[in-house]
């Protein structure tokens, strides 16, 4: 008999079978497995496994060695530039565009971008948004290699001559006050809050999910069990690629007695 996908339990059903107003999805770097990008502490392709984040990830690492530390951003730039959204992205695209839904991620690609979702904020910066790391213009990014172990000089800055840096929130790196806050505020007024990809390591943006309020409802997709946290949430052991365009039939199917959604 062949293994049946697991399918959201009766109490996920129900707790799904309203109109939601204010939902959330804040999306870890499990979001972008299923497009073939590393995580960062999970499965045999962790991206920690292979680089040291204390080495590649910390602005000491590029303060010893801007070479090696720009040349693994490149070939990581190059990584995403050649993937693809996969279903998960495109089905929380589809959320915002037939109910509102907002994008809070950790991760620095722009698959949720390319899948068509606006407005996402970005907490650790992203592998897009170069900067010269003096005077901190925005740098163009240009063709990005896909070879890894590259040492790859930085470009310097057209304007101060500053090397350019990558546009990501190091370890020791304060995250962007604004985009921090906004953050919070938008799960902070949440009615759904949908946590996909996250092992919950890193702070403070781990932190952020407990912010949603007691009555919302809180589902996370992870095929990995969840550790017990301080609040019920519903947890779907799926994948994102699985598990979030089954939520969003769910959550586009007109609730009884009501038109559909986005109609
Ligand atoms: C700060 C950009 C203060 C760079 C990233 C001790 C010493 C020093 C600092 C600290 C410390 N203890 C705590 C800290 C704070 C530190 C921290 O949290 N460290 C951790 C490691 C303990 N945080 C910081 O340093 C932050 N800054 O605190 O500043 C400050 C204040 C004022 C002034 C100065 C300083 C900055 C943190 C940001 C780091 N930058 N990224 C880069 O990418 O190179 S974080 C990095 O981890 C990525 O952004 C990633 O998104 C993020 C979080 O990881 P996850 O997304 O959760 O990914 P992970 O691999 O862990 O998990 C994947 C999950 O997906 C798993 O659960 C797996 O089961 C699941 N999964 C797998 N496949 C699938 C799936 N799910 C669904 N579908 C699938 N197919
Ligand atoms: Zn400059």
């Amino acid at each position: 008999m062949p293994l049946q996908p697991p399918t959201p339990d009766s109490a996920l059903r129900a707790a799904l079978s309203r109109r939601f107003g204010r939902i959330v999805v804040f999306s870890g770097a499990g979001m972008s497995a299923d497009s073939g990008i590393p995580t960062f502490r999970s499965g045999s392709n962790g991206l920690w496994q292979e680089f040291d984040p204390s080495r590649l990830a910390t602005p000491a690492a590029w303060r010893a060695d801007p070479a090696m530390v720009w040349g693994w951003y490149e070939w990581r730039r190059g990584q995403v530039a050649q993937a693809a959204p996969n279903p998960g992205h495109l089905a929380v695209a589809r959320l915002q565009q037939a109910l509102g839904a907002s994008v809070i991620t950790q991760n620095v690609d722009d698959l949720h971008e390319r899948a068509g979702t606006a407005d996402v904020l970005h907490l650790h910066g992203s592998l897009f948004a170069p900067r010269c790391s003096g005077c901190c213009r925005p740098h163009p990014p240009g063709a990005a290699h896909a070879k890894a172990r590259l040492r790859l000089d930085p470009p310097r800055c057209t304007s101060c001559g500053g090397d350019v840096r990558p546009g990501v929130v190091w370890f020791g790196e304060a995250l962007d006050p604004a985009v921090l806050g906004e953050a919070a505020q938008r799960i902070a007024a949440c009615d759904l809050l949908l946590v996909v990809g996250t092992s919950g390591v890193v702070q403070p943006a781990a932190s952020l999910v407990g912010l949603a309020p007691a009555d919302a409802v809180v589902v996370e997709v992870n095929p990995e069990p969840r550790e017990p946290g301080a609040r019920p949430v519903h947890h779907l052991a799926m994948t994102a690629a699985s598990g979030l365009p089954m939520l969003a039939g769910l959550l586009l199917q007109p609730a009884p007695g009501n038109p559909p959604a986005g109609a």
